[in-house]
């Protein structure tokens, strides 16, 4: 049986092969060939690497990522629960559409990684269910609602599964500063946003502190925002609509009631502005619904929500280098 091909096959990357059951072999590389063991009696021994094909293996995977992804078809704002599973379904029912999400923390999943006041377990009320069935995520079942074990083990999943599908990108510790709007061609007279102005969000949380650092920008046709509700980094594209004058003021976020809370996120996700989708907590700012406290399902109904607007807007659309145009 040939040898299984374990390294890229760059020419700055040696290619090596893996012998019999990968415990101890000699391995084969473009450069020459060495010993390696998996011994954990002392005597492990791993390939040799040169600490700029290191460099060269991240940088030139990152930045042709960007460059790739500097014309998206979809940006999604936030890595949150109705981030990510708005991901996951329109990822996985459109593979065609080059997908970049965009977050701002170091650790993508939001608020979902725990329950309700730290605690690990997490609510999820019924039909929204049949997502953690999809994903593959086990819970208890209570009759109307259901409960994973851990909030994390939710998050972990999908996010492992979306950063799995080929069509999707991550891009953490970026933060969205902005967002590029555009004169619409479909509504004269209307503006219509066709991207989002990024920058390390290192460097965005410095502002105040160095001269200019100017962002980096993606263009796409559909932006999805999912950036939760106001906080530090919060209803960032809520507020920035009211700020550049496309909306005339926040709805802000009202009270907690759960049975009015959830339908109102999910029926309520939709195009806010041309080009612009919002889904998940975010919304109950931009409309002035209430929040719903630590049951999850909207957030992830919701986010199924925003990827089939997003569908629709790709199947109604006349779209030309990453552009609407009619
Ligand atoms: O870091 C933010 C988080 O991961 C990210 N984010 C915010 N602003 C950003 C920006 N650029 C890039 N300018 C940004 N990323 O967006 C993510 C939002 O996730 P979240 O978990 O806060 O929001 P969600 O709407 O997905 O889930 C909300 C969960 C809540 S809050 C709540 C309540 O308070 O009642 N109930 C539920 C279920």
């Amino acid at each position: 049986m040939a040898p299984a091909v374990i390294y890229g096959s760059q020419p700055d990357e040696a290619p090596l092969l893996l012998g019999k059951n990968g415990i101890k072999d000699t391995y084969a590389a473009s450069n020459g060939t060495y010993d390696v063991k998996e011994d954990y009696n002392g005597d492990y021994r791993f390939a040799p690497i040169e600490e700029a094909q290191v460099s060269r293996a991240m940088i030139k995977r990152y930045f042709n990522m960007m460059y790739e992804r500097a014309i998206s078809d979809v940006v999604i704002i936030g890595a949150g629960s109705a981030g990510l599973s708005c991901a996951y379904h329109l990822a996985t029912t459109r593979p065609d559409l080059k997908i970049t999400i965009i977050e701002a923390n170091v650790a993508p999943g939001g608020g979902a990684w725990l329950g309700g006041q730290l605690m690990t377990p997490m609510v999820v009320r019924k039909p929204a269910d049949r997502f953690l069935t999809e994903i593959g995520v086990p819970f208890e079942d209570e009759g109307a609602f259901v409960v994973v074990k851990h909030a994390a083990l939710f998050t972990s999943t999908v996010l492992s599964r979306v950063l799995a599908l080929p069509n999707v990108v991550l891009m953490n510790a970026t933060a969205v500063e902005d967002l590029i709007v555009r004169p619409d061609p479909r509504t004269p007279g209307s503006q219509r946003v066709a991207g989002v102005v990024t920058n390390w969000t290192l460097v965005a949380l410095n502002h105040d502190t160095q001269s200019c650092m100017d962002p980096n920008v993606i263009t796409a046709p559909v932006i999805i925002s999912a950036t939760g509700h106001d906080g530090p980094m919060g209803a960032f594209s809520a507020k920035r609509l009211v700020s550049m004058g496309l909306l005339k003021e926040l709805g802000n976020m009202r009270g907690l009631d759960m049975n009015r809370a959830e339908p109102a996120i999910v029926n309520g996700t939709r195009e806010v502005a041309p080009g612009l989708i919002m889904t998940g907590m975010e919304l109950s700012e931009h409309d002035g619904s209430n929040r719903m406290g630590p049951t999850f399902g909207a957030m992830m109904a919701s986010g199924i929500k925003a990827a089939r607007e997003a569908i629709r807007i790709f199947e109604t659309s006349q779209i030309v280098d990453g552009k609407v145009v009619a």
